[in-house]
């Protein structure tokens, strides 16, 4: 990332992520942007902390009570993605700092990334490509897999991503259950209480909850037990929320042990860090975190990211802040 220079007037923003390059362009026209120095305690100079407004965070970037405590201008926490479980919100509320996120659009490509995650667990889509690609084709072909369409599909966090995947499995004929903080009477679905007792019930369970500490190793050893003697088959682990919903080790022994039938992941506990027990198991279908990654979501979430720190910084209301920081109305 370039830093400008500082110039007289200008607004400087600190980003603790590297911008995307659909952004960057962008924010270093309009603002003077400091890289993070995780070395320093404000991130920056002590002469340049006093001047940051804003921070330009990722939706797995860390902002710290600290980090803001050392930045007395700061007034806007920009993060380009929904999830913003690694920012102290308490503490920018209780200095009246906003954060904002990019809800909404991204929920198509996320869903999507589920669904295809669940396909390729269940049909082995990267073993049939392994497969030929190796010429092994010739020497036979591979073990018959498990039918998608018509499962049961139990989602944990039916938020509007969760929504945009039980909508997508309806095309499969799938019967569709969730959990969530609180059942939602206006959707048709059942409800289930907890994450034990929806795996029960499912032949995929697809993790799309929020992050944070009130959903930490929500999955653990209890519920996939319940998701692998939920039929004869077996469940199908997919997670594309957070790596620390779900418990990895616990997952890993479970694989391992044939407790449930596979596994699609998205995310994971410590990324870019892969369990090397966990690449080497054939039947888990890996992703490096991409469920937003197609060129024209992150553009739109960069443009948002930009819109809510510029409207910030120019006096607006922001567009999109995070449901903790809106207004009551
Ligand atoms: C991205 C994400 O990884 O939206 C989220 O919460 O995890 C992702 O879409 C990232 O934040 C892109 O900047």
């Amino acid at each position: 990332m370039s830093t400008s220079p500082s110039a007289a007037g200008s607004i400087a923003v600190l980003a603790v992520a590297k911008p995307s390059p659909l952004l960057a362009p962008r924010l270093n026209a309009a603002f003077e942007v400091h890289a993070l120095d995780a070395t320093l305690p404000a991130g920056v100079p002590a002469e340049t902390a006093p001047r940051i407004r804003a921070i330009f965070a990722s939706g797995e970037s860390r902002v710290s009570a600290e980090l803001i405590a050392n930045l007395p201008a700061l007034e806007i926490i920009s993060v380009m993605g929904v999830g913003y479980d690694g920012i102290d919100v308490a503490a920018a509320k209780a200095r009246g700092v906003v954060v904002t996120h990019t809800p909404d659009v991204l929920n198509d490509d996320v869903a999507d990334l589920a669904i295809g995650l669940m396909l390729s667990a269940a049909r082995q889509l990267p073993a049939a490509d392994r497969h030929v690609r190796a010429g092994l084709w010739p020497q036979g072909t591979l073990p018959l897999a498990r039918k998608m369409s018509g499962a049961r599909i139990g989602i944990v966090g039916m938020g509007r991503i969760g929504q945009a995947i039980a909508q997508r499995a309806l095309g499969f004929n799938m019967t569709v259950a969730y959990t969530a903080r609180s059942a939602k009477p206006r959707l048709p679905w059942a409800y289930l209480p907890d994450a034990a007792s929806l795996a029960a019930v499912s032949d995929f369970l697809v993790v799309i909850t929020p992050g944070g500490a009130g959903t930490r190793k929500l999955i653990n050893a209890e519920v996939l037990a319940a998701l692998g003697a939920s039929s004869p088959q077996k469940g199908i682990l997919v997670n594309v929320a957070r790596g620390s919903v779900v418990d990895e080790a616990a997952l890993i022994e479970a694989l391992e042990n044939g407790v449930i039938a596979g596994a699609g992941l998205d995310v994971f506990e410590t990324e870019p860090n892969v369990p090397e027990r966990l690449r080497a198991l054939p039947q888990v279908v890996l992703a490096p975190h991409i469920g937003s990654a197609t060129g024209q979501t992150r553009q739109a979430m960069a443009d948002l990211a930009f819109d809510n720190l510029q409207c910030q910084l120019s006096g607006q209301p922001v567009k999109t802040p995070v449901p903790e920081c809106r207004p009551a109305e």
